[in-house]
């Protein structure tokens, strides 16, 4: 393996012979000098190659540069105050070109995001990308630390399914050898099945697929769900606890490692949220919205887009909060298995979570008395007979229990103010878009 120096490190060292490796991002051929900007994964140098002072080949190997090409270059470090780029540059006495690009670079800064979309592994040569990237490496390391710390077992849950996980609807059928499965919609089922298995809490990070059509910046058809379960609960109100903790650990980690990139890459300092998450059961949610001049349009007792917005802004002004859970959501609106409350059966022990206007996450206390959970399954219409695997998990004892399952692009897209999952999802899924 060469032996390297990443780019970031170079400014450590004394002036000196180097290696480095990476691509390069812009070449300028002047006349009494050449430079190369080279970047790898930690940053960008600057290599320069004066011509009275540089050997004939390296000069042509320079002008012959393609943009994007990967190189390896060798030279003497020098530190330099007058440099732009960090302060250092490296003076060239080898180049070795490990792979040309072509010389058309098929984007260019101002391609719109499905042009970039069809290029993404060029679009994600971008400090911008690079970065949303390693922020979520550092942020699902900070979520595994956390649940790791406290006994959480990891499970992963097959995405290969015999029936609906969430409902019929955005389903993907598959065929399966002479039968049919369907693509996992969520790890529910058997996330929760954990539970009779005497797990006690458990946490899975995997990928959810949903056949939904639509176009918009926060759906995919295929995104990674962050999913947790805990046993013995109370109420969903232990399910928020931890799960506000949860994300407490996650933005603090990302503060710390890259708080200083955001600020200047994205431009703004990251905020570490407080706990407790302001709480507000939906109806009342519904009473402030109103409040503010913007009446719900929804029927089904759900929040709309808009109303997520608005209520947004409520716990911003009022509680100065990015984040706001929305408790208590109708019966009528939720899934079978959302646990409803004992002196209200209209609504359940169940919240969504709200960041900066867009719903990150559902959660709830699950119903794990088994005659109840068949009833609820009939009141939605649903044949017990279908659901037998899963209400066997509750004939055979079961603790009270709850979590919730989170949409990692979305949190990343709000975290770093983006308005596109596509920009933080590593390979955008969705209707039209299976390549590449
Ligand atoms: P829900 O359907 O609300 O709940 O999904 C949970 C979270 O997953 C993310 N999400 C999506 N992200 C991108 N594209 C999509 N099409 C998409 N659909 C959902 C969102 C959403 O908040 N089983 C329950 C969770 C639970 O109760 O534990 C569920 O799947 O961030």
């Amino acid at each position: 393996m060469t032996t390297r120096t990443l780019i970031k490190n170079l400014a450590a060292l004394d002036d000196g012979p180097v290696t480095v490796s990476g691509w390069v991002e812009k070449v300028r051929d002047q006349k009494a000098v050449q430079f190369v900007i080279l970047r790898d994964e930690s940053g960008a140098l600057q290599l320069v190659a004066p011509r009275g002072d540089t050997g004939e080949s390296i000069q042509e190997a320079v002008s012959a540069l393609s943009v994007g090409s990967f190189v390896t270059a060798t030279g003497q470090l020098k530190h330099d105050e007058r440099v732009k780029l960090g302060g250092i540059e490296v003076k060239l006495e080898s180049l070795d070109v490990a792979s040309a690009a072509l010389p058309e670079n098929p984007i260019a800064d101002d391609s719109g995001v499905d042009k970039r979309m069809d290029w993404r592994f060029l679009d994600l040569r971008r400090p911008e990308a690079n970065l949303i990237f390693r922020i979520q490496t550092t942020l699902e390391h900070a979520w595994r630390t956390y649940w790791v710390e406290r006994d959480f077992v990891e499970i992963h849950t097959p995405k290969l399914m015999a029936s609906a996980s969430e409902s019929k609807a955005e389903l993907f059928e598959v065929d399966y050898f002479e039968g049919k499965a369907y693509l996992a919609q969520s790890p529910q089922f058997f996330k929760q099945m954990a539970q009779p298995s005497g797990f006690g809490k458990i946490f899975e990070v995997g990928p959810a697929f949903r056949a939904d059509p639509s176009f918009t910046s926060r759906h995919a058809t295929e995104f990674t769900s962050i999913d947790s379960e805990i046993s013995w609960i109370d109420s969903h109100e232990d399910v928020m606890k931890m799960h506000e903790e949860l994300l407490v650990a996650g933005f603090q980690a990302v503060k710390d490692k890259h708080g200083a990139e955001i600020e200047a890459l994205f431009g703004f300092e990251l905020a570490v949220p407080t706990v407790p998450f302001p709480r507000i059961p939906l109806a009342e949610a519904k009473a402030i919205v109103a409040s503010r001049g913007y009446e719900v349009p929804r029927q089904d007792d759900d929040m709309d887009p808009e109303g997520e917005r608005q209520i947004a802004a409520y716990a911003k002004e009022t509680f100065g909060h990015e984040f706001v859970f929305l408790t208590d959501y109708a019966s009528s609106i939720r899934p079978f298995y959302h646990m409803r409350h004992d002196d209200d059966q209209g609504i359940t022990k169940s919240y969504d979570l709200i960041f900066n206007g867009v719903e990150i996450s559902t959660g709830a206390q699950r119903e794990h008395r088994i005659d109840v959970l068949i009833e609820n399954a009939k009141d939605k219409g649903l044949d017990p007979e279908e659901l037998d695997f899963y209400l066997d998990f509750f004939r055979y004892g079961v603790p009270p229990h709850g979590g919730f399952g989170m949409g990692l692009a979305r949190v990343l897209m709000l975290m770093l103010h983006l308005t596109n999952i596509r920009e933080t999802t590593y390979l955008f899924r969705g209707p039209t878009r299976l390549l590449p």
